[in-house]
């Protein structure tokens, strides 16, 4: 059965290009409801360990120096079917093959720099949103 919670960051290149607001616009206007959201800036510690699955990847150095260069909004999303709809929402991770009208599609830059992150699991939506949420956080 799928769980219905999702772990979003919308990263610091859609963030500096002030796309903040659009995107929680197109996540609400999705159906998704905010458990959890907060603007914050990752250290580079941080993001190596967000990312550590990734730690033997040639762009790990990179994407650890891009999510740490500036701030986030890190939100846990509900819905039912959160991980998959909100994959389907963001569209692929090069927005190049991104399907039309997805986050991805309209924002990103690049396979880098792709405004936004989705959970791809349910257990990794649980182990994301606890990375960066207490249980008071959560509502
Ligand atoms: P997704 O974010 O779609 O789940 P993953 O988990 O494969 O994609 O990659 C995590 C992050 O690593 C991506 N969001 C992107 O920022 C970065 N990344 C993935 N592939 C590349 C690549 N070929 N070159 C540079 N950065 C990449």
């Amino acid at each position: 059965m799928a769980t219905n919670r999702t772990f979003t960051m919308i990263k610091p290149d859609a963030v500096e290009g002030g796309h903040i607001g659009a995107i929680l616009e197109q996540i609400n206007g999705a159906g998704f409801r905010i458990v959890a959201m907060k603007y914050t800036k990752l250290s580079a510690e941080k993001a190596g360990e967000f990312y550590a699955v990734h730690a033997e990847r040639p762009f790990y150095g990179e994407l650890v120096e891009f999510m740490s260069r500036g701030p986030i909004v890190a939100a846990i999303l509900e819905k039912d079917n959160a991980v998959a709809d909100f994959r389907t929402l963001i569209g692929a991770t090069n927005p190049s093959e991104a399907a039309e009208g997805t986050i991805r599609a309209r924002f990103a830059k690049s396979i880098g720099e792709n405004a936004v992150h989705g959970s791809d699991s349910d257990e990794n939506a649980a182990i994301e949103g606890s990375f960066h949420f207490a249980a008071t956080e959560m509502f």
